[in-house]
């Protein structure tokens, strides 16, 4: 096997042999592999044909099956290659039974990618990982009926290039191509989820779990977790997020269900911990899930294209039947279980997307003005396992009192509890929410802006970033797509970015490796 499409890729250079530190075992790194060649296959196939919206839907989650965290299960991959390679016989029948060797619509072979050129595997990389994490979205988007052409067309060349020899120039431009088309995507994403559940309004979410019945659940897919509601109204069962879900609170019509009681745990690198003992089942509806460990491994549901062997998946009926009586037959616990955040405070803010920020425009506007607020900083993006990581706790820690704290997606557990206070009735802390919500982000720095007649790059604002898997890499491209400048990004650099294509980041974009927080903040501030 050969992956290096995450963070915490062995040694930093790429996970080889039996399996890699994700748990992904050789046989499933190999079966993704030949199941994104087959997406080749079908994305040549479709650059002459006229693929459905069906096409579509199989592209988007056989990208999305191949995210770190996601699947492990080597049936459920190849039934996905399956359903790749029907979809390209509907789109051109003739050529399964045609024997001539044409690579019009043949499969792609990973390994040519794998041992390419540095910098053509580099810049092909940064295609390719950022249009799986973009079908993550689009695929969000999608449940609830959302979307978007340009944004499904782009699978198709982004995949198609992949499999062709081009030019170190040609793949720079499909590279920012691919940030600018994922910013439509997440902003498909963003109009499905708040046209369906409303503007996310500041919403406190406890941290304590009651007494009773259980249902954790994990993940982005908001569509789960409103189906998840829905069935278990009035059966005596209390709903808890867990990670990436936590902004779901905001979102009006889901925060109108009693039974949607707060937040569990913290960050998913730390589930087996917390999950050791839980006297409740957990429903996985994207990444991150970990290898199960056999304490809580009669708990562990999957739905959408997670999967984990023997775990129970919930197909398209969605019928939650499984896990709702597992959660009558556990209980919960007996009396109120106290729990907290990595700095012990036991509640979490959140809903502070665009529409909110917006609204208070004028009174962060006259802050700046006043002097009040000095600085914004962007702290986003995964978290994960490594040590480093403890950098964005004390980096935020570390923030001047007259500096605003904006942040989003899982790498907000490293601080989200901590209390920083106010300026002029905002908090310092402001949660923007999941990782897709970056496009909340965008908005709020647009609109700044052009409140002060001025670029993005001339506000007072530095964004701190931390990657772990492939969503993180197509809101990254996003950023640079946009021209965003200055970005410190950790807590390691990607191991699929070369050398030469790293001085390219850093010579047009300024990109910077973390360092220390006292020494960022000295040069962010100086
Ligand atoms: Fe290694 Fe990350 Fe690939 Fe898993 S997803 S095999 S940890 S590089
Ligand atoms: Fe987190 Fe896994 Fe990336 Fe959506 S949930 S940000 S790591």
């Amino acid at each position: 096997m050969f992956c290096f499409q995450c963070e915490q890729t062995a040694g930093g250079t790429g996970c080889q042999g039996r399996a890699g530190v994700c748990g992904k075992k050789a046989n499933t790194a190999t079966l993704q592999d030949e199941l994104t060649g087959a997406l080749i296959g079908l994305a040549r196939t479709a650059m002459n044909s006229t693929p459905t919206a069906e096409t579509h839907k199989t592209v988007i989650e056989g990208l999305f099956t191949t995210i770190t965290n996601v699947s492990f299960d080597d049936e459920a991959i190849e039934c996905q290659i399956a359903k790749t390679e029907a979809a390209k016989q509907a789109m051109a029948p003739q050529c399964s039974s045609c024997a001539s060797k044409c690579v019009r619509n043949d499969n792609y072979d990973m390994q040519n990618l794998w041992t390419d050129n540095e910098d053509i595997r580099s810049l092909k990389s940064l295609i390719l990982f950022g249009i799986r994490g973009m079908a993550a979205y689009a695929y969000h988007a999608l449940v609830l009926g959302y979307t978007d052409d340009e944004v499904n067309l782009f699978f198709y060349k982004a995949l198609a290039a992949i499999g062709e020899e081009l030019d170190a120039d040609t793949l720079l431009a499909l590279v920012m191509e691919t940030g600018n088309v994922n910013l439509k995507c997440m902003e498909l994403l963003d109009r499905a989820n708040t046209e369906t559940y409303g503007t996310p309004e500041p919403t406190k979410v406890t941290m304590n779990i009651e007494a009773g019945p259980f249902i954790v659940v994990s993940g982005h897919d908001l569509y789960d977790l409103h189906l998840l509601l829905e069935q278990t109204k009035g059966k005596g069962i209390n709903i808890y997020t867990h990670g990436e879900m936590l902004p779901a609170h905001a979102y009006p019509a889901l925060k109108a269900y009693p039974h949607l009681k707060g937040n569990f745990g913290t960050a998913w690198q730390n589930q087996q911990k917390e999950f050791d003992g839980l006297p409740a089942p957990v429903l996985f509806t994207t990444n991150c899930l970990m290898p199960v460990k056999q304490s809580y491994s009669d708990r562990i549901f999957t739905t959408e294209v997670v999967a984990y062997p023997e775990m129970v998946h919930i197909d398209e009926d969605k019928d939650f039947t499984p896990v709702i009586n597992k959660a009558l037959e556990l209980g919960g616990y007996r009396e109120l279980h106290p729990m907290t955040g990595i700095n012990g405070g036991d509640t979490l803010t959140t809903g502070f997307a665009r529409g909110t920020v917006l609204s208070v425009a004028d009174k962060v506007i006259d802050a700046v003005k006043a002097g009040a607020i000095k600085h914004f900083f962007l702290v986003g993006g995964c978290d994960g396992a490594r040590p480093g990581r403890n950098y964005y706790t004390d980096f935020v820690k570390q923030t001047p009192k007259d500096t605003i704290i904006l942040t989003l997606a899982c790498g907000k557990y490293r601080f989200n509890d901590l209390d920083l206070g106010e300026i002029g009735g905002l908090p310092r802390i402001m949660d923007m929410g999941q990782c897709n919500d970056a496009y909340s982000a965008i908005q709020v720095a647009i609109a700044l802006a052009g409140a002060f007649e001025c670029g993005v790059n001339e506000l007072p604002l530095t964004l701190v970033l931390s990657w772990y898997e492939q969503k993180a890499v197509c809101i990254l491209l996003s950023l640079l797509a946009l021209g965003i400048k200055n970005i410190y990004l950790g807590p390691t650099l990607p191991a699929f970015v070369s050398p030469n294509i790293l001085n390219v980041l850093v010579e047009k974009f300024g990109i910077s490796p973390i360092s220390t927080p006292e020494a960022d903040l000295k040069k962010i501030l100086g």
